[in-house]
């Protein structure tokens, strides 16, 4: 018996389809009120990542709502400081609040504990899996090594970054030990989330961008091409999206380098560039501007079929080209998904 298609996975494994599967970064979430109804009822956003009957119902939610190609396990990028040992909250309307990490306190942190304390996380996999319909595809996650180092540094989001690249040039020895440390842990967790049923991994590296030509190679190339590199010693055909956001003119040398088998573009890439610059056969996903989504209109019908068009000659994975912002009307996310279904 052959497996049931699944043209999202499909497409990553490079057969370009008629019309592009869909999917949305950050799917669960917010703009959606059974996701605030029942995070309102979880306690806090950690305990939620980790009930699994919880997190897999609010993974499957935008499924129910839309007809989307693929499903996203529900965590979060900064399960991994906290299961390393880090202290992390989640304020209500603040965003992340970590105890900033120190290189004294890098000894501190327990790699040998992550699968343990992360095993909440491959059950909500597994339950994802078995409730998934077979023609969906199960997209599993972590956040590069770079962009997770920058809130165990600076302690929460920042604009540009700063702590985390005074750190990394003021004390490189202790930077490249919490970048290593941070890499293991992402090959052990992301076999993990293979053998737990996840399709393919999306590599989150969000903070991209401020970073000159040789700290990209060094922060963002080097270690996520080691992450892709150790998972597929172990699990040969492991499928990922690298998502390099803000990498503009060194998009080319990280899929050269990092070989994901697709290529999550942000919004601010030109799809001419990209289709220009990266090899035909490589599998593109984006990138719509979650502004124009959030805005709707006549505008949004346009940017849709102006993307489509771009990416019309490679196999193309349509998506925002960063997460769906929480203020969305659910008309317009319906509106999208009929426009690039071609209804
Ligand atoms: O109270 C709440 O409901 C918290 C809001 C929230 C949600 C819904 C956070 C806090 N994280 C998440 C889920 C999440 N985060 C998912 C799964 C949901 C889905 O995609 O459907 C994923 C893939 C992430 C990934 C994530 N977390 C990233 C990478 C993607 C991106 O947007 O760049 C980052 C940077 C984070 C950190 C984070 N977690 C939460 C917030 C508000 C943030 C961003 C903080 C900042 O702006 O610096």
């Amino acid at each position: 018996m052959s497996p049931v298609a699944k043209p999202l996975l499909d497409t990553i494994r490079g057969a370009r389809q008629a019309r592009p599967p869909l999917w949305i970064m950050r799917q669960a979430g917010r703009y959606l009120p059974e996701y605030r109804e029942l995070r309102a009822r979880a306690g806090s956003f950690l305990e939620l990542c980790y009930t699994p009957a919880l997190a897999a119902e609010v993974t499957l939610q935008p499924l129910r709502r839309f007809d989307l190609d693929a499903a996203i396990l529900f965590s979060d990028i900064l399960v991994i400081p906290d299961a390393l040992g880090q202290e992390v909250r989640f304020e209500a309307g603040e965003g992340p609040r970590l105890e900033p990490i120190t290189p004294e306190g890098l000894g501190k942190l327990r790699p040998d504990a992550v699968l343990e304390r992360l095993a909440p996380v491959f059950e909500t996999l597994e339950r994802i899996r078995g409730a998934l319909p077979p023609g969906k595809t199960l997209i599993g996650f972590c956040g590069s090594p770079w962009t997770v180092a920058t809130y165990m540094i600076a302690g929460a989001g920042s604009t540009d970054q700063a702590a985390a690249r005074i750190f990394a040039l003021t004390q490189p020895q202790a930077f490249a030990a919490l970048i290593d440390i941070l890499v293991e842990a992402s090959i052990a967790y992301l076999v993990r989330q293979f053998e737990a049923g996840a399709d393919v991994v999306q590599l989150f590296e969000s903070w991209a961008m401020n970073l000159d030509e040789q700290q990209f190679r060094d922060y963002v190339i080097a270690p996520n091409r080691k992450i892709v590199e150790g998972v597929r010693a172990r699990i040969p055909d492991a499928a990922f999206i690298g998502f390099p956001r803000g990498a503009a003119a060194m998009l080319p040398a990280y899929a050269a380098a990092v070989r994901p088998d697709a290529l999550g573009l942000d919004y601010g890439t030109p799809p001419d560039f990209a289709d220009r610059a990266l090899p035909r056969s490589l599998p593109v996903q984006g990138n719509l501007d979650p502004i124009r989504l959030l805005a709707g209109g006549p505008q949004l019908d346009l940017a849709i079929d102006g993307i489509i068009a771009a990416f019309g000659n490679r196999p193309h994975i349509f998506n925002l080209g960063h997460g769906i912002l929480p203020q969305t009307p659910i008309a317009n996310v319906e509106r999208l998904v009929r426009r690039v279904k071609g209804g």
